[in-house]
């Protein structure tokens, strides 16, 4: 081919002409291809003008800058193979959301494995850790997978702290670590909500993104904010005069230690966290960080720990995220377990976490039923999150062997066990106050907590209520309250501990998961009953224990109390049952009933320096006489359910979400609704 443009410029080189011009410049279209055939010609030129020495080290140079140029094509096809593979993946998981939202809407973290244990427990499988280096974070048995936190919670902490989240999301950043914000931790794409008994190999859901989440925040209303104003009373007697001691004793403006532990900073965390008090929460944070240790020589209660340290460190971890609490969780859930090497596999009630050794009783080889029975919500939970089946399997096994063992009365259950025998002792005294409660409540709860899927635990439990119904049931005069009295020896007692108010609330949640509306009618008229322990008395504060009048006598009201009864200890359980009320029925009598209380127990039991004192005696509104004590559980429980019985907001701690322990202290539930 000849171009007219080679023979313009007189070019000789006829064969590099023939070999790069194509045909549009072979017709000559313009000075643009005549000037690149120029540049072409020259460069040729130049390159012979080359020594060959330097043309073989331009030669060489050019053949290794091919080599590493097709070397860093391949690896970012990888890279963009892999980015493809991702946005498709994303692509699908957006699609599967609103399916898989109906379906399991997750609000829970992936399990934890601590390490891998694998056991012959069949009911467990351990979790294999996702895959995803680039959220690891230290070794990988102490990994740590943030929880999912109640969007209603961080919403309202949004608000309250936009600001400062900003400068601590940053440290959060640089800090690989356990260190949180308050909004919590980051949330790992990987959460899952299976229970450790599912066998689950590869944890990879993404976190949902639920419907709440776009909710507008509902404001806090008055009542609430009186709840905080009387948390901050508390709390202030509390840090000012037994900072990190078990409990306040706030007229003697000192403490009181029963495990020295921090029990009652332990047991009002999650509190604080729900009730948005940023600024004690991270003070009580501090303290846990760095002056709570376990490794101690001293005797704690099995129970006693278990639900309010373990479960109120668990809960703490579920709503803000911080893996500190789920640590400190797992430490004192290791130091509980010498408590089941028994004959009988059933605990003793005591641990010595120090030393690691435990006990029963001086007196006695028994342990009470409703401690044995009432630790399982949270060693269940601690083996879901760690996958360490070691606490879940312990736990299981009192509550298998309490399933078939003699000795009940239509799913009554006696007061105590024997910790060598595994025999229920005592036999013949059947009640739904101490010593029992709290079996019933988590019968339940377990079997919600798990997915409903443990047909024995709901099986006892719908058995139990059969049998309250048939023998502990009876009507009071004047106004026939129906209440809840005792069995001894086929004598019925109408006695009703204030204990058995939890009875109401734990009613309604079995009929909101489905189980007899019979049992919602029960409810209802128990928690009149309940209210009406508080409305019959001159202070307007339930006694201890009540007796029930079955006689109308004149002048006499159905509520009767004992001497030696008539003290309030700030307990919870009233407005704990009043709070499912109200969130099941919405009737805001419920409210205004948990209203009076909250404004008795600030005329009778506030301490003006500080704190709120448990009273000896209710019937005397001149003199209640302080007992200058107040419990743990006030913080932890009674005005952590006030809250959230004022609150309209009821995805603030989500019932289909999570389930309270018997401290008050709320668990994801493994498979919501
Ligand atoms: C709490 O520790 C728990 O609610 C327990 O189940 C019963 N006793 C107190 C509150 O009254």
């Amino acid at each position: 081919m000849y171009s007219g443009a080679a023979a313009a410029v007189g070019s000789p080189r006829r064969d590099f002409i023939s070999v790069t011009l194509g045909p549009e410049e072979a017709v000559g279209v313009g000075s643009y291809n005549n000037s690149k055939a120029w540049r072409r010609r020259s460069c040729w030129r130049k390159w012979k003008q080359l020594s060959r020495l330097q043309r073989s080290v331009i030669l060489f140079l050019f053949a290794f800058l091919t080599v590493c140029g097709v070397i860093s094509y391949t690896s970012m096809g990888e890279t963009w193979k892999s980015i493809t593979d991702k946005s498709l993946n994303d692509q699908r998981t957006e699609q599967e959301i609103p399916r898989l939202k109906l379906a399991n809407p997750a609000v829970l973290p992936a399990p934890q494995k601590a390490d891998t244990n694998h056991g012959d427990y069949p009911e467990l499988s351990l979790q294999k850790p996702p895959k995803l280096p680039h959220v690891r974070r230290g070794p990988s048995n102490l990994q740590i997978k943030a929880p999912r936190r109640d969007t209603r919670l961080q919403t309202r902490h949004d608000t309250m702290r936009a600001v400062e989240e900003l400068v601590e999301a940053d440290k959060v950043e640089k800090t690989e670590k356990s260190i949180i914000s308050w909004r919590g931790a980051v949330i790992e794409p990987d959460q899952s909500t299976e229970p450790p008994s599912s066998k689950i190999t590869e944890p990879e859901k993404p976190s949902f993104v639920e419907a709440e989440d776009q909710k507008e925040p509902v404001p806090i209303n008055e009542r609430q904010l009186a709840v905080i104003e009387a948390f901050r009373h508390a709390w202030k007697g509390y840090k000012d005069f037994a900072w990190g001691h078990d409990e306040l004793k706030p007229l003697s403006k000192s403490y009181s230690e029963w495990f020295g532990l921090g029990l009652t900073l332990i047991d009002a965390l999650d509190t604080m966290w729900i009730l948005g008090l940023k600024e004690e929460f991270e003070e009580a944070r501090k303290w846990v960080a760095n002056d709570l240790v376990f490794d101690k020589n001293v005797d704690v209660n099995l129970f006693e720990s278990t639900i309010r340290i373990l479960g109120g460190l668990l809960s703490t971890y579920h709503l803000s995220g911080d893996s500190l609490f789920l640590e400190k969780a797992k430490d004192i859930g290791n130091r509980l377990m010498p408590a089941f090497k028994t004959p009988s596999k059933i605990p003793y009630s005591d641990v010595n976490i120090g030393r690691g050794t435990a006990h029963p009783p001086r007196w006695t080889s028994d342990s009470t039923v409703a401690e044995v029975t009432s630790i399982q919500l949270e060693f269940r939970e601690l083996s879901r999150l760690t996958g360490d089946e070691k606490f879940q399997k312990a736990v299981d096994e009192v509550m298998k062997h309490v399933h078939i063992l003699s000795g009940k009365n239509d799913g009554l259950v006696p007061m105590f066990i024997n910790t060598n025998s595994g025999q229920f002792t005592h036999l013949g005294v059947y009640t739904l106050g101490a010593r029992a409660d709290s079996y019933y409540e988590y019968l339940l709860k377990q079997w919600i907590q798990g997915g409903k899927k443990e047909n024995e635990l709901l099986e006892d439990y719908m058995r139990a209520i059969e049998g309250v119904k048939k023998h502990l049931l009876q009507r009071s005069e004047p106004k026939k309250l129906t209440f809840v009295g005792e069995l001894a020896h086929g004598h019925f007692s109408a006695k009703m501990d204030h204990l058995v108010c939890f009875l109401p609330g734990t009613l309604a949640l079995g009929a909101h998961n489905g189980l007899a509306a019979d049992h919602m009618k029960l409810a209802e008229t128990l928690i009149e009953t309940c209210y009406q322990m508080y409305a019959q008395v001159e202070t307007g504060l339930s006694p201890e224990i009540v007796h029930f009048n079955l006689h109308a006598q004149k002048g006499h009201k159905d509520v009767e109390i004992k001497p030696a009864d008539r003290h309030n200890l700030l307990r919870p359980e009233t407005v704990e049952s009043l709070f499912y009320m109200y969130r099941f029925t919405g009737d805001k009598k419920y409210q205004d009933w948990g209203w009076e209380i909250l404004q008795n127990f600030n005329r009778y039991t506030r301490v003006p320096t500080g704190g709120y004192t448990s009273i000896n005696n209710v019937q005397n509104p001149s003199n209640p006489e302080p007992r200058d004590k107040m419990e743990s559980f006030f913080l932890g429980e009674t005005l952590k359910y006030m809250f959230l019985l004022f609150s309209d907001d009821i995805d603030l701690i989500n019932l289909d979400k999570y389930i309270f322990n018997t401290e008050a202290h709320p668990l994801p539930i493994w498979v919501p609704a």
